[in-house]
């Protein structure tokens, strides 16, 4: 039986900012998650993965899967940059698809300047991805299209062919998605646009992701120069998407280059690359670097907008309930009873009020990150010492129903969730999990106090094992 965690299992032993519940390489460096596939009832997680230090470079396809998103195995590198060849500057991000039966994967080949797309094709224990040999299967972007970047493919089948985006950008004009089609998976024929920015919403656009949701489709975007990811919700026609609304898919600058998976029971769930938010030399004694996300479900709200969830999976790593039913007054600060482990989930509902909500995670006093919640604007942001105050994300609240804010801390993690609409995810290192704790307080409002229901739990470590040997 699992028990609250005292310290973090690593081969790089004791690190008290090492996530327990998070998903990341047993050491070195991983960035975007790539080839999410939900196969014969296991979650496939493919990611960037730098095996020679925890920096980027030389990369590789890792691999683990799971069968309820929380507790994960490990399984052998996927990918490897092939010596004097199409990928042999890296094995960049890309998607999987099932063609007829067998997983198939498409990528990006790093060659010196050069981004092509490649395939591979996935063995029976679903260990190795074998490149397929008419790699490149695209060499070069289309001619007489001037473009920034020509990568991370995004694949889905449409009326009997394939479809493919990539993540570009059309120079002098903005960020830009290339839609192609294929009868095969290996012979591609460019068709034009699918989108195309206006400069106001970045040069370049990566890791695109393109779906239906609701009677909408939704295109995510990691965008350069700004590294934001953005949500544009619209409608689709004959290849070309028009986009209707955009909003920020997370208020954090820690949250980067999402992939969305539709599983087996027609979730659309996410992940994303968590960066580190401290300096290299920390990154390098700590030997790894980059987190993925807390799997998330994405689902189209009543008011056109995008209602980011964390899994319902999660709940198992729940130990330890408290809760606390008290009214909080206007210049009181509540510490709330979290674990001294660094590894806690906090639900809280409000009466919808006027004033301002503030959840602080604070070590000795200090605030190391701020959530702001506004309830007359109903806008929220996160707020950092380092990091300034990010933008404001918008929320809306129904008649009759309470505030909801989620807010998960993994030791070195932190994603909130207001409303189940605005996602906040952002980075911080305390000196010590036992010193850290989160403090609400309210201001601003026509009333002395807000009336508050406050749910706490220790989160458990998931598991992360090795693949066995002998595979089923
Ligand atoms: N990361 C990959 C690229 C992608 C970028 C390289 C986004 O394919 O555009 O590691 O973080």
């Amino acid at each position: 039986m699992q028990t609250t965690p005292q310290t973090t299992s690593s081969p790089l032993g004791h690190d008290h900012l090492r996530p327990g519940y998070h998903f990341l390489p047993r050491a070195n460096w991983m960035n975007d998650p790539n080839g999410l596939i939900h196969w014969q009832g296991v979650y496939h997680l493919f990611y960037q993965y730098n095996p020679h230090g925890p920096f980027w470079g030389t990369i590789h396809w890792g691999h683990a899967s799971s069968r309820d998103l929380v507790n994960w195995q490990h399984h052998p590198i996927a990918l490897t940059p092939g010596p004097e060849s199409y990928d042999q500057d890296g094995c960049w991000s890309g998607c999987a698809v099932d063609d007829a039966g067998t997983p198939t994967m498409l990528y990006t080949g790093k060659l010196h300047d050069q981004e092509m797309v490649c395939v591979a094709r996935a063995d029976a224990r679903f260990d190795m991805l074998h490149k397929h040999p008419a790699n490149p299967v695209i060499a070069q972007p289309p001619p007489g299209v001037a473009t920034v970047g020509f990568r991370d493919p995004c694949v889905w089948r449409e009326d009997g062919q394939w479809q493919m985006l990539l993540g570009s950008g059309i120079r002098g004009q903005g960020g830009a998605i290339l839609r192609y089609t294929s009868p095969d998976l290996i012979h591609w024929e460019y068709q034009q646009p699918l989108c195309v920015g206006d400069g106001s919403l970045g040069d370049m656009w990566e890791c695109p992701n393109f779906f239906a949701l609701g009677d909408r489709h939704v295109l995510l975007v990691s965008i350069l120069p700004q590294e934001t990811v953005l949500a544009a919700i619209g409608t689709y026609h004959q290849g070309i998407f028009v986009p209707e609304t955009w909003q920020r898919l997370d208020g954090g600058m820690a949250f980067y280059a999402p992939q969305v998976l539709r599983d087996q029971a027609q979730r659309q769930l996410c992940f994303a690359w968590l960066k580190e938010e401290r300096d290299l030399p920390a990154q390098s004694a700590a030997g790894w670097a980059g987190v993925m996300s807390l799997p998330r479900t994405i689902t189209m709200g009543d008011a056109m907008n995008l209602e980011i969830e964390p899994a319902l999976e999660l709940a198992q790593l729940r130990l330890n309930e408290r809760t606390i039913t008290r009214h909080l007054s206007q210049g009181e600060r509540v510490m709330l009873p979290t674990s001294q482990h660094g590894q806690w989930e906090v639900e809280l509902l409000a009466e919808p009020s006027a004033g301002t909500l503030t959840l602080a995670i604070e070590e000795n006093g200090t605030a190391l990150a701020t959530v702001e919640v506004d309830l007359v604007r109903c806008v929220t942001r996160l707020c950092a010492p380092d990091g300034g105050a990010q933008e404001w994300l918008p929320f809306t609240l129904t008649p009759g129903m309470p505030l909801r804010l989620r807010c998960f801390f993994d030791r070195s993690v932190l994603e909130c969730f207001v409303q189940g609409q605005a996602s906040l995810t952002k980075r911080i290192y305390p000196h010590s999990q036992a010193s850290t704790r989160p403090t609400l307080t309210y201001a601003g409002g026509l009333s002395d106090s807000l009336p508050l229901e406050v749910h706490v739990w220790d989160m458990l470590n998931a598991t992360f094992d090795e693949i066995p040997t002998s595979h089923p």
